[in-house]
């Protein structure tokens, strides 16, 4: 997919705490990969590729002329030299192995015209996996983590977008150039969480380790795993580290990798199961504080709950399905700097129910004249918060928020925007749904002034504490 690039890590952070997948969040886990990229056992260097010959005809576009690569950290150079071209590579594969596949273009020096996209197949030539964007997208590059069921040869496939997306016109050409890696993922490496039974009970939980990059205020991990049965859990224990400015809570986000191998969008990293419930409780399990559930269609795939520093455990289950041929999982972990804190307390009610009480927020200058307000609410039932923005001329506002699909058991939140007589702004209200992101998009004012967000709370799911809502507004002229 083609996508806005990241003008600065300031940027990524501060909207990866709006919380929804989607839309703009597509870019905080770019900015935080800068910080600790997941490149497992890779040269830190890799060397853009060169001057390389054509592909044209008599090159590797088909099976039976793939290019033998090794499995290795050690990058190919390629280029898709003709519109419509597929680069066909293949490696040995041994059974028990994760493999880290992908591709550099966007990242390459000068810039690749080429937006990658990358399918992995068996020895029997069946498709196992295809990539569009990694998750979480920085840009338009390819990667697939994949557990390798059989020994045997592997086929990779590159090609550009044009040729992959149906109704595109090819494209090709010398600028098409890319870089391929296919490693193995080192699992005993700091930083990579590999699934070890027994792991099934809050006393078996097997400890997180983070990356060693990076402050304590940018943490990453990989958690990666495969269940042994449909009734396998994973019981993983972590620490979320005191913040450096001394902030109460951390935005703690578990990015579940797709599964599947034929997604429409092209992100598929070819588990043959969608996760069933992941949550985080407290190191004794008794206590939920929040809890996604994956399996559902429209289900959403990350779980960010904003936590207090301290230890908790991460719960991993099967769906309610039968298992399958390769049951596996991938979840990126990211700690992240969480929005601003509303003042009213957690659990309290009345200090900011009012337009008459409003919290002001503070802009957040974007870069590119564009800024936003983010805030953390906390809402236990019968809470109003109401937070006041300025608008200037010309300007419509989107919001976006993050609660129940972002793990919080709070229930069918209700954003509204209003205008200082406490109205709702024609199309300006939304209900939280576990089925979709909300969000309001270019919501027209009454002019220059300070409007309000109006978050109500409508319930508390039972079993899970969370009632966090972290939301974004953004002004901006349409
Ligand atoms: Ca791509
Ligand atoms: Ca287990
Ligand atoms: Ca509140
Ligand atoms: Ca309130």
């Amino acid at each position: 997919m083609r996508r806005r690039s990241v003008p600065s890590l300031v940027l990524g952070l501060t909207l990866a705490v709006a919380g929804c997948d989607g839309g703009t969040n597509q870019q905080v886990d770019a900015a935080v990969q800068e910080d600790a990229p997941p490149q497992f056992d890779r040269t830190p260097g890799d060397a853009p590729p060169g001057d390389v010959l054509p592909d044209g005809a008599g090159g590797n576009h088909s099976f039976e002329t793939a290019e033998a690569i090794a499995v290795s950290s050690t990058s190919t150079p390629g280029v898709i030299s003709a519109p419509g071209n597929v680069d066909y590579y293949k490696f040995e594969g041994t059974a028990g192995d994760w493999i880290h596949i992908h591709t550099e273009a966007a990242t390459l020096i000068p810039a690749s015209s080429c937006d990658t996209v990358i399918t992995l197949y068996d020895q029997a030539q069946v498709k196992l996996a295809n990539d569009d964007d990694a998750r979480p997208a920085l840009n338009n590059d390819s990667e697939i983590i994949y557990l390798l069921k059989a020994t045997g040869t592997y086929y990779v496939t590159v090609q550009d977008l044009t040729s992959w997306k149906v109704g595109q016109v090819p494209a090709g050409g010398s600028t098409y150039k890319y870089s391929l890696t296919v490693a193995r993922i080192d699992v005993n490496k700091q930083g990579v969480v590999h699934d070890t039974e027994p792991n099934d009970t809050a006393a078996q939980a097997q400890a997180m380790t983070y990356y060693p990059a990076g402050s304590t205020d940018s943490r990453a991990a990989l958690i990666i795993g495969a269940f042994e049965t449909q009734d396998d859990v994973a019981v993983f224990a972590f620490n979320v580290p005191e913040h450096d400015g001394g902030v109460a809570e951390r935005n703690m986000s578990f990015d579940l990798m797709p599964w599947g191998n034929d997604a429409v969008d092209g992100n598929a990293y070819g588990s043959t199961t969608p996760l069933g419930e992941v949550s985080v409780t407290d190191p004794t399990g008794a206590t939920t504080i929040a809890r996604i559930d994956n399996a559902p269609t429209d289900a959403t795939t990350k779980l960010a709950p904003a936590l207090a520093p301290g230890d908790y455990l991460l719960w991993v289950k099967h769906p309610a399905t039968a298992l399958g041929s390769n049951d596996f999982f991938v979840i990126k972990v990211q700690l992240r700097t969480e929005n601003p804190p509303e003042a009213e307390a957690p659990g309290a009610t009345g200090a900011n129910d009012t337009p008459g009480t409003a919290e002001a927020l503070a802009p957040l200058d974007l870069g590119s004249g564009r800024r936003g307000y983010f805030v953390l609410a906390h809402l236990i039932p019968a809470d109003v918060d109401y937070f006041s923005f300025s608008v200037n001329a010309g300007e419509r506002v989107s919001v976006s928020c993050g609660a129940a699909r972002s793990g919080s058991g709070l229930r069918w939140l209700e954003a509204s925007l209003r205008n200082a007589s406490d109205a709702v702004l024609s199309g300006g209200t939304v209900t939280d749904a576990l089925s979709q992101d909300l969000r309001l998009s270019d919501i027209t004012t009454g002019g220059t002034g300070t409007y309000y967000l109006r978050l109500q709370s409508s319930g508390q799911a039972s079993g899970v504490t969370g009632d966090f809502a972290r939301c974004a507004v953004y002004p901006a002229v349409p």
